[in-house]
C-alpha cells in the first residue's frame, strides 16, 4: 500500500472492508459460466490477453509518474468484437493488490460481472478468464471493480465496443475516452483525500483524450465520423462541444436511439458514453473539444475547459449514410406506471464519519431481490443537493421521467443522471440471469462511500 491509498483508507471505508464477499459456491458458478457461454451460429469466440500492471505514465515533457495500466497503455486496447461472439479474456494481476474487472453496460452472466460481489477478486500475481458472450452493439468499457477511485485513477480503463451488422456507415471512426487527472506541484499524482474531493468527487485540471493531454485530433473536409465517446472519468461531468458545431447523437449507453438527434452538446456523466456522428467540417477549420460549465452543485465551481482541437484536414469524399431511423425500442413501461421500488440517493449522518452518501440511510445497502419476469418500475429518488449518475449492472433501463416530465427520447441506459432533489423514474425487466446484481453511484468517491447497493435476481 502507498502513502497515498493508506491516506484513503484511513478516512472513509475501504471499498473491500465491507461484508459483501462472494457466495462460497462462487467459483463453481463461475465455471458454469464459462462452459454455457457459446458463440452463436456463424460467429467466433475472440480471444486477448489484458495485463494490469504498475508503468511509469509521461504526462508532459519531463514529467511521470506511477500508474497502473492493461498492458502498459492508457487506456487499455480497445477490445472489438461482433454480437453474438464470445469473448475470451485471459486476465493475469500484476498490481500489487487485488482486482477484479467489470465489463460496463454489457448483459452478462451475473458470475462474470466482475464485482467481488459474485467473484473471488484476482490476487496479485494471479490470473482468470472471464468469458462470455456479447448479445448487444454499442460502445462499453472495461475497468476494475475494486478499490475504483484509486485503480481507475491510475489508469485502469478501456474500451469495449460491439458491432452489429446493420449499423449506419460513416466514413470513419474514431473512440475517444475522455479522462482527468489531479497532480501535484510536482507533477505527480495528487494525494487521496480531503473533504472537497470526497465530497465532490476527485476533479484534475489535466484533461486527457485517449491518456494524451489535450491532443489533436483531424477530421478530412467534407467526411462525416462516427465517434464513440467515453467518459471515464471519476467524477468529471463533461458537458461535451465540438466547436459549438451541430453533431447527430445516434446512440448512448445501451445502444443506438431509434432516430438521430441534432445537437450542440451532449452530457456525458462518469461512465456516460455517446455515439455522435461528426462532421462534415471545411478544410482548415480549428475547432475546440471541450467541456462547457455544467453546475452540478460542488463545493469547486468549473468553466469551460478545454479537452482538445480538431483540425480540418483536406477534403476527401463522403459516402457516409445516416438514416432517419436507426432502430425501433419498444416501450417497457409507461410513465404513468405504478412504482415497485423507490431507491434513495441520500446521505446518512454517523458519528464515526460524518455525512456519508448512501442508499436508503445505508452505506452498501442491501436492496430486497427482484423476480425473473417481473417489469421493475423504479422511482430514483436523489435528495441530496447535487447530482449522481445512477449506474444499474447488467441490465438496460428506459427513463420513463424525471420529475414527472417525460425525456427528450426514448432509449436504453445502463447509466443515468440524477438531478439534485429530483425522481427520476426508471423501467426495466429482470430476465433469467440469476445472481448478485448492484446499483451505484459512479463518482467513484461516492460508491467508495458506500452509495451503493445489491440486490438478488431470483425465480
Ligand atoms: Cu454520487
Amino acid at each position: 500500500m502507498t502513502e497515498h491509498d493508506h491516506h484513503h483508507a484511513h478516512h472513509h471505508h475501504p471499498h473491500g472492508a465491507v461484508a459483501h464477499a462472494a457466495p462460497p459456491d462462487a467459483d463453481a458458478a463461475f465455471d458454469r459460466a464459462s462452459q454455457a457461454s457459446q458463440p452463436d451460429p456463424g460467429r467466433r469466440v475472440v480471444g486477448v490477453e489484458l495485463e494490469a500492471r504498475p508503468m511509469r505514465r509521461p504526462i508532459a515533457p519531463g514529467a511521470e509518474f506511477d500508474a497502473w495500466g492493461f498492458n502498459g497503455r492508457i487506456p487499455g486496447p480497445t477490445l472489438e468484437a461482433d454480437v453474438g461472439d464470445v469473448l475470451e479474456v485471459r486476465f493475469t494481476n500484476r498490481l500489487p493488490e487485488a482486482t477484479t474487472i467489470h465489463w460496463h453496460g454489457l448483459r452478462v452472466p451475473a458470475p462474470m460481472d466482475g464485482t467481488d460481489m459474485v467473484q473471488r477478486p484476482v490476487a496479485p500475481g494471479a490470473s482468470l478468464t472471464y468469458r462470455f458472450r456479447l448479445p448487444d452493439a454499442g460502445t462499453f468499457w472495461y475497468h476494475p471493480h475494486m478499490n475504483e477511485a484509486v485503480q481507475i485513477e491510475r489508469g485502469l480503463y478501456g474500451p469495449l465496443i460491439v458491432r452489429a451488422g446493420d449499423e449506419p456507415a460513416l466514413d470513419g471512426e474514431q473512440i475517444l475516452v475522455i479522462d482527468d487527472l489531479k497532480l501535484d506541484s510536482r507533477g505527480d499524482l495528487a494525494r487521496f483525500g480531503g473533504f472537497v474531493q470526497w465530497h465532490d468527487g476527485r476533479e484534475g485540471d489535466v484533461r486527457l483524450i485517449n491518456g494524451a493531454r489535450e491532443p489533436e485530433l483531424s477530421i478530412a473536409a467534407g467526411q462525416i465520423e462516427r465517434w464513440r465517446i467515453v467518459n471515464a472519468a471519476s467524477a468529471r461531468y463533461v458537458r461535451l462541444s465540438i466547436g459549438g458545431a451541430p453533431f447527430r447523437i445516434l446512440g448512448t449507453t445501451g445502444g443506438l436511439l431509434e432516430a438521430p438527434v441534432e445537437a450542440r452538446d451532449v452530457l456525458l456523466v462518469p461512465a456516460g458514453r455517446v455515439d455522435l456522428a461528426v462532421g462534415p467540417f471545411e478544410e482548415g477549420e480549428e475547432l475546440a473539444i471541450e467541456a462547457l460549465p455544467y453546475g452540478r452543485a460542488t463545493i469547486k465551481r468549473r468553466k469551460t475547459e478545454t479537452f482538445g482541437t480538431l483540425r480540418v484536414g483536406p477534403a476527401r469524399p463522403s459516402a457516409a449514410q445516416i438514416p432517419d431511423r436507426l432502430r425501433s425500442i419498444p416501450a417497457l413501461a409507461d410513465a404513468t406506471a405504478t412504482p415497485t421500488r423507490t431507491p434513495d440517493f441520500g446521505v446518512k449522518l454517523t458519528l464515526r464519519h460524518g455525512i456519508q452518501f448512501a442508499v436508503n440511510r445505508e452505506t452498501h445497502h442491501r436492496d430486497a431481490p427482484v423476480r425473473v419476469g417481473d417489469l421493475q418500475i423504479w422511482d430514483v429518488v436523489n435528495s441530496t443537493m447535487m447530482d449522481h449518475p445512477f449506474h444499474l449492472h447488467g441490465f438496460f433501463f428506459q427513463v420513463l421521467s424525471v420529475n414527472g416530465k417525460a425525456p427528450a427520447w426514448r432509449s436504453w441506459e445502463d447509466v443515468v443522471n440524477l438531478p439534485p432533489k429530483s425522481t427520476t423514474r426508471i423501467a426495466w425487466m429482470p430476465d433469467d440471469r440469476l445472481g448478485g446484481w448492484m446499483y451505484h453511484c459512479h463518482i467513484l468517491e461516492h460508491h467508495a462511500q458506500g452509495m451503493m447497493a445489491h440486490f438478488d435476481v431470483v425465480r
